[in-house]
């Protein structure tokens, strides 16, 4: 396990005093399910120590362009280092970053204005900002410096939401400092060597497993057949104790290894010889489950939580999701003391419900978009990526929806999809999802789509399975050739 290098240490000791002494202060975050989980653990801090006086806005990062310092304090979170925050600084300003993202600024920046400027970032300090701690780690890390472990939970929510676990199936780094502490307050189970199925406390069985996309399987889009592999297999599909379809967390260890062993054959068929030994990390891998949820929801298990957050940043209304985590880390102060408080419960019940409400719509407009991928909006094959046109779509979601589509193409390609960023501003937002196995063989697509998308006068970044950027409309087919180009030969999957 990581500890906190000395310096890193030194500057949360020092954050920690820049929250005590100050009493106006306002809190930027992003809009993701990590920059959701940093703002509710930086206001769980604040709410505990008694400060009233503060506001918090989920912002996407061009409005860091020309931020204005107007308040005593003044927090980023999971943004910042990525972006110009002081501009508008003063003299007694004073401004706090907990980033991951690669900083523009050195270490030693603070010696060199006139304000007070604390950048908390793990890059200064050798430590990977895409797998071993995210933004909502980095405040969780702050909140252990005030004692509040109980807030560890949200930064493994955060931790997932951001897709740290993507190359190794499970946490690391700092990272696993967190669960630890999670673990130790009874709010994390951890389940190794677990089926990494999306949907393990939702789903039917069989529907999880007809999504399955990362290579293209017979099961894939076909419920029929993923039944019938679970019955070959002599899996029970009913659970007897509910007489509901079984889930992925009801299967018994035997069942769960006789399950994956399977998967990675028909895996290891479908793929050339040399990637056999990446077929157990698409299958296999650690789950996180919250404690204190209940079983058989979304709330239970963290993939499927960090989705919800996600839909509701999605759709504009980070202010759900933000009443959501604070009721539930209100109601964790007291359920550990063998408590209820049927105000907690009725609240986040409402919440919940606004909740479903969201999720519901937010399916609904991803499905009915899909489904015109392939259709109305055709897929276009090039030899090494394929791409389609999503005009019409929003610019929020045309990344999840490129990654629902790729098991409708070639999943041995990267799936591109553009639409529009919105009504005022024409430029193009690209989106990039494709196959983890994609990745695994050492292919970096966020950098590569920083590197095209800069040349052309745009830019870009993510994470090496899903990233994105933002370009000129008129780059387009440019953007399109120049793409193709780069891959060449770096995809050897055929
Ligand atoms: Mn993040």
């Amino acid at each position: 396990m990581t500890n906190i290098p000395p310096e890193m240490k030194k500057r949360y000791e020092e954050a920690k005093r820049l929250i005590e002494t100050s009493n106006d202060i306002k809190i930027y975050s992003h809009t993701d399910c990590d920059g959701i989980s940093s703002g509710a653990i930086l206001s769980g801090i604040l709410k505990k120590i008694g400060k009233k006086d503060f506001g918090i806005e989920i912002v996407n990062l061009d409005v860091l362009e020309n931020v204005p310092i107007e308040h005593e304090l003044t927090i980023f979170s999971d943004l910042g280092s990525g972006q110009p925050v002081d501009k508008n600084a003063t003299e007694d300003s004073k401004i706090l970053i907990l980033d991951h993202h690669p900083p523009l600024r050195d270490i030693n920046y603070c010696d060199t204005v006139d304000y007070t400027y604390l950048e908390i970032n793990p890059i200064f300090h050798g430590i990977d900002g895409s797998q071993e701690i995210c933004g909502g780690g980095l405040c969780y890390l702050l909140a252990k410096e005030f004692g509040f472990k109980d807030l560890s939970w949200i930064g493994i929510l955060a931790a997932i939401g951001d897709i740290q676990n993507g190359k190794t199936g499970r946490l690391e780094g700092l990272n696993r400092t967190i669960i630890k502490d999670a673990e130790e307050e009874g709010l994390l189970k951890v389940i190794q060597n677990d089926l990494s199925l999306y949907g393990r406390q939702t789903r039917p069985l069989f529907v999880a497993l007809s999504y399955f996309s990362d290579v293209i399987l017979e099961i894939t889009n076909d419920q029929n057949k993923a039944l019938d592999l679970l019955k070959r297999l002599d899996i029970n599909t009913r659970n007897p104790e509910n007489d509901t379809s079984i889930r992925a967390c009801d299967l018994s260890q035997e069942d769960k290894f006789k399950l994956i062993k399977e998967l990675i054959n028909m895996i290891t068929r479908a793929i050339p010889s040399r990637y056999a030994i990446h077929a157990p990390k698409l299958v296999m891998g650690e789950s996180y489950e919250f404690a204190n949820e209940e079983k058989y929801t979304f709330l239970r298990d963290a993939s499927e939580f960090s989705t919800a957050m996600n839909a509701c940043v999605r759709n504009e209304r980070p202010e759900v999701a933000l009443k959501l985590l604070d009721l539930t880390i209100k109601r964790n102060e007291i359920i550990n003391e063998n408590n209820l408080s049927m105000d907690i419960e009725s609240n986040r019940a409402v919440v919940l419900d606004e909740l479903a409400e969201i999720s519901k719509d937010h399916r609904y407009y991803l499905r009915t978009n899909v489904e015109e991928i392939g259709k109305s909006k055709p897929i276009i094959q090039k030899k090494n990526l394929q791409y389609f046109d999503g005009d019409g779509i929003r610019s929020n979601v045309v990344g999840t929806i490129a990654g629902m589509s790729l098991s409708h193409g070639d999943w041995r390609k990267p799936m591109i999809a553009f639409t529009q960023v919105s009504e005022e501003n024409e430029d193009l937002k690209i989106s990039l999802r494709c196959s983890k196995l994609l990745a695994y063989d050492g292919v970096h697509f966020g950098s590569i789509i920083r590197e095209v998308a800069q040349n052309l006068g745009g830019n870009g970044g993510g994470h090496d399975v899903a990233c994105g950027a933002y370009i000129p409309k008129e780059k387009r087919d440019e953007f399109i050739n120049s793409m193709n180009e780069k891959l060449e030969g770096k995809l050897v999957l055929d």
